[in-house]
């Protein structure tokens, strides 16, 4: 494995486990650490051997401390994961983030693992090729949470040296679903390597890394994260001739004009 530093943690703790990603994660970190510590504030079923349930509400800051307490990283998924009211928004993503990484400080977690979204970079016009320093132009409530999410970690790791890997996902589904995700599609397969290169890799520093398969067209450059030697194997080229059949005439609207699609439209949440 190309790994440079050896498993396993002894605890490792994934929030938003219960979702989409959370579950892929769940199968696939297991081999990662002794224990992984799973929690959501949906129900996480029943603990398979070498797991650890705690639900919490990632807005509630105590019981985010006790779930971070024991852990050696953190790969932090939970939150809302689409445009939603600004204080749904402001409760799992930006409070929520705030506790995880509060509480990474007080226990003396040293690495964390933060999904952050494209949508960070959202209003970017398609074809532009962004890379880590390319200014952030978020595209909406959740683009701006995830945005303030990586201000926080690079906050922390500058005044508390606690390393974060900032994974702007595309769209990471087992397959991309449209003419979009041919281009921002990150397969799940891909998705665990990235991840487990961020938590394996010996100096991880402060890093900004777009989860993106080897996909034919890119709009995003992982150069200033190169350190990462992260290598998609996947591409969404299998599945361009079923998606341009289904979606015939490539979409004309505003959100086929900027790499956030559909989020960058005025979503039904604003104040009237
Ligand atoms: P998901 O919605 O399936 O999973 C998110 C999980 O977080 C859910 O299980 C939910 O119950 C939990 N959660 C929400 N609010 C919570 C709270 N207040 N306290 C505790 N848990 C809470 O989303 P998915 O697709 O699995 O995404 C995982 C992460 O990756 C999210 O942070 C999302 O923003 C990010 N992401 C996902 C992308 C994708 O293509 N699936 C693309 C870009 C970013
Ligand atoms: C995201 O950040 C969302 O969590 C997910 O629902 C997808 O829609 C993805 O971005 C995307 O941009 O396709």
């Amino acid at each position: 494995m190309d790994m440079d530093t050896p498993p396993p943690f002894a605890r490792l703790l994934l929030t938003g486990a219960a979702g989409a990603l959370g579950k892929v994660l769940r199968q696939e970190l297991r081999r990662d650490t002794r224990v992984l510590r799973l929690s959501d504030v949906a129900s996480l079923g029943s603990a398979a051997a070498g797991e650890e349930l705690m639900p919490c509400d990632l807005a509630d800051k105590e019981a985010v401390d006790a779930v971070v307490q024991g852990c050696d990283a953190i790969v932090h998924l939970g939150g809302v994961a689409t445009e939603q009211p600004f204080e749904q928004v402001l409760e799992a993503n930006i409070r929520g983030t705030f506790h995880v990484y509060e509480a990474a400080r007080r226990h003396g977690v040293r690495r964390v693992v933060f999904a952050s979204s494209n949508h960070v970079t959202g209003f970017h016009p398609v074809g532009e090729v962004l890379d880590a320093d390319a200014p952030r132009r978020p595209d909406g409530y959740y683009g701006l949470s995830k945005s303030f999410g990586e201000d926080l970690s690079r906050f922390y790791f500058d005044r508390y040296g606690i390393e974060s890997a900032c994974l702007r996902i595309g769209s990471c589904y087992p397959e991309p679903r449209d003419r979009r995700m041919l281009v921002t599609w990150q397969s799940p397969g891909d998705l665990t390597a990235l991840v487990r290169r961020c938590l394996r890799v010996a100096n991880l520093g402060h890093a900004v890394v777009y989860g993106v398969s080897d996909n034919r067209e890119l709009w995003w450059d992982n150069r200033l994260a190169a350190h990462l030697d992260y290598a998609p194997r996947d591409s969404s080229e299998p599945f361009r001739e079923r998606i341009e059949a289904a979606q015939r005439a490539a979409p004309q609207d505003k959100a086929a004009q900027f790499q956030g699609g559909a989020f960058v439209q005025a979503g039904p949440f604003e104040s009237k």
